[in-house]
C-alpha cells in the first residue's frame, strides 16, 4: 500500500476532519491492518476522504457507494467493508440502495456525513436540508421538510442505528468501532452541518443516550437523540 500524502482541502471547521480522524482511530484501535479495510466513497466533499485515509479506497459514483460496498463484501467476506456517503448521495441520489441494504442486512458499515446540503456543488438543497436553510439555489427557504436517516432506518427494519454529532470525536470513534464489529448492516450518521452552505441550520440541543433503546419506534421524530440508538442482537 502506498502512503497517503495529500493534504485535505475541506473548509476550516468542516466536520469531515473529525470523521476521518475517528475512522482512522477506530481502525487502529481495532488493530485491523489497513490493507484489510475497503472504504467505498461517494462523490462529494466528504467523499474526498478517499484522498487522506490510508486504506483501500474506491471512489464510486454519486449515490452508489452502498452497492459497491455490498459487492466487495460478497466477493471478499473476510475484509472490513465500509460505505461512505453524504446526505445528498444517500437520500437524494441513492435512496433505493440504502433501503435494499437494510432489507438484506448486508454485513457492511455505512457512514453518512450529513452536512444537511449538497456541499461540493455549492449548496443546493438535498433531501436532508432543513426548511430554515436557504441555499444558493432557493432564494428564501426550502419548502420541503427534510427526510430523517434514522426514521427511515427504523421503519425499514435496520438492526444497528447510530447518530453522532461532529462535536464529539470520541463518541464518533466508539460508535464506528461498534459498527465495524456488528455482524450486519450498521448505520452511523454523523451530524455535521456544512460551515459554508448550511449556516442557517438551527442548533439542535443533543441528548446522548448511554444504552441503545429496546423499542426502536421511540426513535421516530427524535432528531435530538445521539449515541448508539438501537442494536439488535
Ligand atoms: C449522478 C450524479 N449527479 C450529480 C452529480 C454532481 N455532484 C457531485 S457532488 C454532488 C453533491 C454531493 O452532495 P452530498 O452527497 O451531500 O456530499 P457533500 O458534498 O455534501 O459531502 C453532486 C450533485 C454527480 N457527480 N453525479
Ligand atoms: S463546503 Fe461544507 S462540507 Fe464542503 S468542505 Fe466546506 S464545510 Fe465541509
Amino acid at each position: 500500500m502506498q502512503e497517503i500524502t495529500q493534504i485535505p482541502t475541506w473548509c476550516p471547521g468542516c466536520g469531515t476532519y473529525m470523521v476521518s480522524a475517528a475512522l482512522k482511530g477506530a481502525i487502529n484501535n481495532l488493530k485491523i491492518p489497513p490493507k484489510n479495510v475497503v472504504v467505498c466513497y461517494d462523490i462529494g466533499c466528504s467523499g474526498n476522504m478517499v484522498n487522506v485515509l490510508d486504506v483501500c479506497g474506491i471512489a464510486t459514483l454519486h449515490g452508489r457507494s452502498i452497492p459497491f460496498a455490498s459487492g466487495v463484501k460478497s466477493a471478499r467476506p473476510e475484509l472490513t467493508v465500509i460505505a461512505q456517503a453524504g446526505d445528498g448521495g444517500l437520500l437524494s441520489e441513492g435512496l433505493n440502495h440504502f433501503i435494499h441494504a437494510i432489507q438484506r442486512n448486508d454485513p457492511i458499515v455505512l457512514i453518512v456525513n450529513n452536512n444537511l446540503i449538497f456541499g461540493l456543488t455549492a449548496g443546493q438543497p438535498s433531501c436532508a436540508t432543513p426548511k430554515e436553510v436557504g441555499s444558493s439555489y432557493v432564494s428564501d427557504e426550502n419548502r420541503l421538510a427534510p427526510l430523517s436517516i434514522v426514521d427511515l432506518a427504523v421503519v425499514n427494519g435496520a438492526k444497528f442505528i447510530a447518530r453522532v454529532p461532529e462535536t464529539d470525536p470520541g463518541l464518533i470513534q466508539e460508535v464506528i468501532k461498534e459498527a465495524i464489529t456488528f455482524k450486519g448492516f450498521a448505520i452511523v450518521e454523523v451530524i455535521q452541518p456544512c460551515k459554508i452552505w448550511a449556516r442557517g441550520a438551527k442548533q439542535v440541543k443533543f441528548k446522548e443516550i448511554n444504552k441503545p433503546l429496546s423499542d426502536k419506534k421511540k426513535l421516530i421524530g427524535r432528531d435530538d437523540l445521539v449515541g448508539l440508538l438501537y442494536r439488535e442482537n
